[in-house]
């Protein structure tokens, strides 16, 4: 590896929990929609195995929001997803790719309702303000767009619910997958959600007011204290596992939706206009020549990814793996890798280039079966 550093700088915009979190002994991070993300306090297999027994707090402000509110705010959400956003309920958050008139993948936020005509996408990493400012003034939308000051901090696994009602109280058992509340902890008001990027469980609390950061911070790992709560971070081990495509790495803007596997997720069909539709319905009769695959690898453990990795398969290239973590679940290495329709149905047998080195893999359905 190259011995280099990132320098801070306001430009690189600083959490409302980043004290805490250099306090609490980052070891690395990662530059997140203009922001830092922590990436691992201790090595990841260490911090996987605590993140599956126990309960883990992530500084994830990173996931920034954009705020659409008005009258019109439905009717923009409906016309940059091909998701049906009609059908969410307020106090409902969904997983909803954003989809370009190209059918290309703007980004994969979640969209929670707050109101009727009040939406806040939870964005991965790519500039959907500015996407979305552009959308509504170009259509001449009645609603105001920004960012809000709004920082998620993530309280993931299997001890999440029993920190989270010592904190509030009992109710927040009864929260709901990607349901959410308004609440107040430490005096500072919160949008509180079950949801998160693991399997693990857990809960995702918007802090509204950055200025609120530490002593949120500070009530939640008192309250996890008794059940071994530890700093961490979203996981490379257990988002593989659990099936988690990141934005940026596993899609891009090259990726068309039909390609990355959101199918079970939109409604093709919905009534509202969405602006994919054409390019979406004129790929469903030609026939998507490409899907974002999960392909294992029996071999010992891979190092990390800098650049994509080319796949081969009777010689040719049949595309390039995106992501890989070795999995102590499956004793294998797990991939993501957009792959030829050719071999994309599980059991299908690949070659991936590992820094010169041929390793062989095999494509599996998403639960990891082949
Ligand atoms: N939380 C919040 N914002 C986010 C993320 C998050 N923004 C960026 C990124 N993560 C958005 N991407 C995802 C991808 C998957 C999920 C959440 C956010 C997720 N998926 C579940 C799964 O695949 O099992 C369930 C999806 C479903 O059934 O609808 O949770 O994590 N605030």
């Amino acid at each position: 590896m190259h011995p280099t550093e990132l320098v801070l700088s306001p430009r690189l915009r600083k959490t409302a929990f980043e004290d805490r979190v250099f306090e609490l002994g980052i070891q690395s991070f990662t530059i997140y929609n203009h922001m830092t993300l922590p990436v691992a306090f201790s090595s990841n297999p260490e911090s996987y195995q605590h993140l599956c027994e126990h309960v883990q707090v992530w500084d994830v402000a990173a996931e920034r929001q954009v705020e659409v509110v008005g009258p019109d705010a439905l009717a923009l959400l409906e016309l940059i997803t091909p998701r049906d956003i009609s059908t969410c309920d307020v106090g409902q958050c969904v997983y909803a790719p954003l989809a370009d008139q190209d059918g290309l993948v703007i980004n994969d936020p979640l969209i929670l309702r707050l109101r009727e005509d009040r939406f806040w996408i939870s964005i991965a990493d790519s500039d959907v303000l500015l996407w979305v400012k552009g959308i509504a003034y170009g259509r001449d939308f009645n609603v105001k767009v920004f960012e809000p000051d709004v920082s998620p901090l993530a309280v993931q696994g299997p001890k999440a619910n029993d920190l989270m009602a010592d904190l509030l109280d009992d109710s927040v058992r009864d929260i709901k997958f990607f349901r959410f509340i308004e609440a107040e902890i430490a005096g500072t008001p919160v949008v509180l959600a079950r949801s998160g990027w693991s399997g693990q469980g857990g809960f995702e609390i918007y802090l509204q007011n950055s200025a609120d950061g530490l002593v949120l911070w500070d009530a939640v790992w008192k309250a996890g204290e008794p059940y071994n709560v530890k700093i961490g971070s979203p996981n490379l081990i257990e988002r593989l596992e659990t099936g988690l495509k990141s934005y940026g790495s596993d899609m891009t803007l090259d990726d068309h939706v039909l390609e990355c596997g959101f199918e079970k997720y939109l409604n093709l069909d919905k009534t509202a206009e969405y602006m994919s539709r054409e390019s979406i319905e004129r790929l469903q009769k030609s026939g998507i020549k490409r899907r974002l695959c999960h392909v294992m690898a029996k071999a010992d453990p891979l190092p990390g990814l800098r650049e994509r990795w080319q796949v081969n398969a009777g010689g040719k290239m049949v595309g390039q793996a995106s992501s890989c973590a070795w999995s102590p679940k499956f004793e294998a290495n797990l991939m993501f890798a957009m792959l030829s329709t050719e071999v994309s149905e599980p059991g299908s047998v690949v070659t991936v280039m590992v820094n010169g080195a041929e390793v062989d893999g095999i494509v599996c359905d998403d639960r990891w079966k082949y």
